[in-house]
């Protein structure tokens, strides 16, 4: 793959020896696997500021940005009205482990957005929420068995690395060591958009399923939409065996509708986790559902969870003013609007140029998938050439675009994502395919 990346990557020379030194300290000289390329190849690039849709990096170059710190960004960065509220908050002070208000305010404002939320808990992680949701969910129902599907992440809790996507798919790992079997036997992992596959565990597990938890739009093996019916079919399959259905809408939650993927598909899960968007850039994360299950988590019920920065004002200041700012009219026509233009426009750039490609979009969640296979689980994932999708995300990088670094990672837009900002991603993008055609 390294090969021939040297001729695609301009200097990032100061990158390079950020990424040395890094190595010495910080295992893989990154803080998160998919950080670190290994997907792509190359060195990655050290991000110094972030404005709007853009990033620079510490070499001087500026990038468009569809990360968006992985999601949480979708006013773009640094956005003025979050970080004059982030100053006066700071200004009063920033952990206090006691109750303020202000979680109070975020609670009220994300159980109005999300009707299936009644009761809901702060935490700082997404991982923290999916781990937490499903004690609760074993706790409620006296049962142990968790069901995932093949390819989705839900952060990197025990019960859940099990067949997961993200970093773990991008480098091809296996169930990850360290997580005792005795905890991996009760994860049963089926096929995505499989209505079958997932009865057919019930049938087996009639009364030991204790929760069902699902992307309800896959961001973790690329953009994989669910079938029509699929949801609902799992809906009704969970409320016929008892089992908690949870919505993992860290990814898309206040992303693809105000209430998420739920409002979306109109389904009501039991329980539902967020994070990302809700911290408006800041860790801050939660998982809620019916209040009777919600009232099994100490100190109401016995269920026990904790957290010294859960609720932490600095992130609910974030976070609360990216949910007040989202809720300005038109703000979600204006995402589907300027991801469909941008996704569409690659797309085209890609046959243009002769690449077979296939587009998944969902909202301001996209992917184009190298493979001529429709995407609808990570069976039809994997058929993707990785090896070109590393030569086309180097391409991009040298046109001043900065993509997922791995074909298993969807890319978000936000409302900082101009018409002239679309038009230059796409017209890099007419670029790129032609400079790795040749
Ligand atoms: N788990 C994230 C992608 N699905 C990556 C988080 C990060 O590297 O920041």
């Amino acid at each position: 793959m390294q090969k021939d990346l040297s001729l695609l990557q301009p200097n990032y020379s100061r990158s390079e020896k950020l990424f040395e030194r890094a190595q010495t300290a910080i295992p893989g000289g990154v803080n998160s696997p998919v950080r670190a390329f290994r997907g792509v190849g190359g060195t990655p690039v050290f991000i110094r500021s972030g404005q709007g849709p853009y990033l620079t990096d510490v070499d001087g170059h500026r990038f468009i940005d569809y990360i968006g710190s992985w999601g949480p960004m979708i006013l773009g960065h640094a956005h003025p009205e979050v970080i004059e509220a982030l100053q006066k908050a700071m200004e009063r002070g920033t952990s206090f482990g006691a109750p303020t208000e202000l979680e109070v305010e975020v609670a009220e404002t994300i159980c109005s957005i999300m009707p299936s939320v009644e009761k809901i808990r702060m935490v700082s992680s997404g991982t923290e929420a999916t781990m937490s949701a499903i004690r609760v969910a074993r706790g409620y129902t006296g049962r142990t068995k968790v069901v995932k599907f093949i390819g989705c992440y839900h952060g990197h809790g025990d019960a859940l690395l099990v067949k997961a996507g993200s970093g773990v798919a991008t480098l091809g790992l296996p169930d990850s060591p360290g997580v005792p079997p005795e905890t991996a036997q009760h994860t049963i992992s089926v096929p995505f958009n499989n209505l079958d596959a997932l009865r057919q565990v019930f049938e087996t597990y009639p009364a030991d399923v204790a929760c069902v938890i699902i992307e309800p739009v896959v961001g973790n093996m690329g953009c994989v939409p669910p079938a029509s019916g699929y949801l609902e079919g799992i809906r009704d399959l969970t409320s016929q065996y008892g089992a908690v259905l949870i919505f993992d809408e860290v990814m898309t939650g206040f992303r693809l509708a105000p209430g998420g993927a739920q409002e979306k598909y109109g389904i009501k899960p039991d329980m539902t986790t967020l994070g990302k968007i809700m911290g408006g850039g800041l860790p801050a994360a939660a998982y809620g559902g019916r209040k009777e299950i919600m009232d099994c988590v100490a100190p109401v019920g016995p269920v026990y969870q904790a957290g010294t920065l859960s609720g932490n004002p600095l992130a609910m200041t974030a976070g609360l003013t990216t949910l007040k700012l989202l809720r300005r009219a038109g703000v979600y026509e204006g995402l589907e609007r300027q991801s469909k233009k941008v996704a569409e426009g690659i797309q085209q750039a890609a046959q243009k140029n002769g690449f077979k490609t296939v587009l998944n979009r969902v909202g301001s969640m996209f992917t184009v998938f190298f493979t001529e296979t429709p995407v609808t689980d990570w069976e039809t994932a994997k058929t993707s050439d990785t090896g070109l999708f590393a030569r086309f995300f180097h391409a991009m990088l040298a046109e001043g675009v900065y993509l997922p670094p791995s074909q298993f990672e969807a890319a978000f837009l936000g409302t900082a994502h101009s018409d002239e900002v679309i038009d230059a991603t796409i017209a890099a993008a007419e670029r790129a395919f032609k400079k790795i055609k040749n």
